[in-house]
């Protein structure tokens, strides 16, 4: 009776006032979460009546289900505590307890799966995973004619997509050439090789690259803001295109991709985890094996399936097994990706490459499970240890710059900024509010909040100005300095590596077909998104990750959609 459920019934309301007439059994909880709506209002109403600093109804995750934090039947727990130390409490059974990934995935999964009946359905085609490149591949397919059912473990849908701050990497855009930036495909090869160390397979990335350009023009026509442009680590141009004012780009593109889907009627269901792709005699794909929330296990029919169910950087077991150094580093990703789609695949044949190359990213906020985004650095931040000195090109690749990092004797450092560095980029306000920032009105101010030699910070901020006026930073050689830091006010973020992406995964072709142990596609399965392998190499330059999302989605969704036909 202490549930929401209970609470419900003590108010004189019946199962059917929540669940409908029918208590039709339904994994996304579609009737319930409408009938919370009704009777409390919508996300944006809700939002409106809370005063609190943080505000649950008005997060980067958008309108999500109610039910994803507000249980009926079991306690209430708040999404947000997963990666945040807000200790949120719900109203009515709310837990402040910190989640990790493996008890997500348990407390969604359902109780009753071995006992409930088996229903079949079919589709021309499952998607698994409902990340950016799930939706970028239903997108494509049901636009190219194909009856498309899009899978999606979590409660919510998004993925890693959804928590993407950065931007999408595109060379010779329309943008950027309204902008005056010289920019090649040629040349975002090229660097993307460098970036992977050479490890990349050469034709994936030339796809990538040559069809960037195409991608971005795709989000636009979707109805996405890719107007603002910064640079991201290891390359020459800004190439990094994101909304207006330096907002994440994630929670901007699942946004618009939730309401293409929408529009087009996709069958997109979350709380429905596939635990089997289903294959023929000949190893051809013949559908999936669903476990739903309520339902339990239920087949669907399928010419094809795409796999993009993402990596496996929030998977403490998985991570320690392939790179034991890196357990217990904290992960910025959202708790479903602990790739059950690499397991999936390789469990039809599936061959798998670079599981041990896993990215850690420079700046994840202190203890926290927040990523401090790369464009801080890319709109004029300077990385500074705890003697208050530079150490590294702040613009270097993702690999050397965490290196240099661990390097130090704190093994963490501190981003300085000034006031217009700030205000290029919106996402630190964001920063600010989850308290990661430390400010003074002077150099010596922050010194003393961050624990550093005064006049050491003062020298390395005197000669990082000195660098932007020459346009030429003779110590550490970066090469673009957009900013100076300066007052009036003075800003640091404490920083610490984690992981951030899992750059193996399964292998696919330049048709986005998944490639088998023999060399041979598996025929019926595609593959796009970090669930893949080959496209990053052994390190992945900021902002690629996006495009990757993108043009192997839309890859996958056409193939898939040509096969089925
Ligand atoms: O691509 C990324 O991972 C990225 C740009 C992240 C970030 O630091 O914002």
């Amino acid at each position: 009776t202490t549930f929401l459920a209970g609470i419900h019934k003590k108010n004189q309301m019946s199962c059917a006032d929540c669940h409908g007439k029918s208590l039709a059994v339904d994994d996304s909880e579609t009737v319930l979460n409408k009938k919370c709506v009704e009777c409390h209002g919508t996300f944006a109403s809700l939002a409106s009546k809370k005063k609190e600093h943080i505000n649950p109804h008005k997060s980067h995750l958008g309108e999500v289900n109610c039910t994803t934090c507000h249980k009926g039947h079991t306690a209430s727990k708040a999404y947000c505590n997963y990666c945040h130390s807000f200790g949120m409490k719900i109203p009515a059974m709310g837990s402040v307890e910190q989640s990790n990934s493996k008890k997500w995935i348990q407390e969604t999964a359902p109780k009753k799966s071995d006992t409930a009946k088996t229903v079949t359905e079919r589709a021309d085609i499952v998607v698994i995973g409902a990340g950016g490149a799930g939706y970028v591949a239903s997108i494509t397919a049901h636009d190219a004619g194909a009856k498309v059912i899009l899978l999606e473990k979590m409660p919510i849908t998004g993925g890693n997509s959804m928590l993407a701050a950065g931007g999408i990497n595109a060379a010779a855009t329309r943008i950027q050439k309204e902008r005056g930036i010289q920019d090649d495909p040629a040349e975002m090869v090229k660097e993307t090789m460098k970036g992977g160390r050479e490890k990349n397979d050469l034709e994936l990335v030339k796809i990538l690259s040559y069809r960037s350009s195409d991608a971005v023009d795709f989000l636009v026509s979707l109805g996405a803001d890719m107007s603002d442009l910064v640079r991201s680590g290891g390359v020459h141009a800004d190439r990094t295109h994101r909304p207006v004012g330096g907002a994440a780009v994630g929670p901007h593109l699942v946004k618009v991709y939730r309401e293409n889907a929408a529009k087009r009627n996709i069958d997109v269901r979350v709380n429905s985890e596939v635990v089997k792709i289903l294959t023929d005699k000949n190893g051809r794909v013949t559908g999936v094996q669903v476990k739903g929330k309520h339902r339990g296990l239920y087949t669907i029919k399928a010419k094809a399936v795409i796999d993009t169910a993402g990596g496996f950087a929030a998977n403490n077991d998985l991570v320690g097994f392939y790179k034991p150094q890196f357990k217990e580093t904290a992960s910025s990703n959202q708790p479903g990706a602990t790739g059950e789609g690499v397991v999936l695949a390789e469990k039809i044949g599936a061959k798998v490459i670079d599981m041990e190359q896993i990215q850690i990213h420079p700046t994840m906020g202190g203890e926290t499970k927040v990523l401090v985004s790369e464009t801080v650095r890319g709109s004029g931040a300077i990385l500074v240890n705890h003697a208050g000195k530079r150490f590294v090109n702040e613009l270097t690749t993702r690999d050397k710059a965490s290196a240099a990092i661990f390097a130090q004797p704190e093994k963490t450092a501190f981003l300085v900024l000034g006031e217009d560095i700030r205000k290029s980029n919106v996402q630190i306000d964001g920063y600010i509010e989850l308290g990661l920032v430390q400010e003074s009105d002077s150099i010596e101010g922050l010194a003393t909040k961050m624990g550093v030699p005064a006049a050491t910070l003062a020298a390395t901020i005197a000669s990082y100005n000195k660098a932007y006026d020459a346009k030429n930073d003779p110590e550490f050689k970066r090469q673009d300095i957009p900013r100076k830091i300066a007052g009036p006010k003075y800003y640091s973020i404490w920083v610490k590596p984690g992981r951030h992406h899992t750059m193996g995964g399964v292998k696919i072709n330049t048709e986005g077909q998944v490639i088998s142990t023999n060399g041979t596609p598996v025929v019926g399965l595609y593959a796009a998104g970090e669930v893949t392998g080959g496209v990053h190499g052994w390190n992945r330059l900021g902002g690629n990750a996006i495009t990757d999302t993108v043009v192997f989605g839309r890859i996958a969704g056409a193939s898939a959609a040509k096969f089925v036909k």
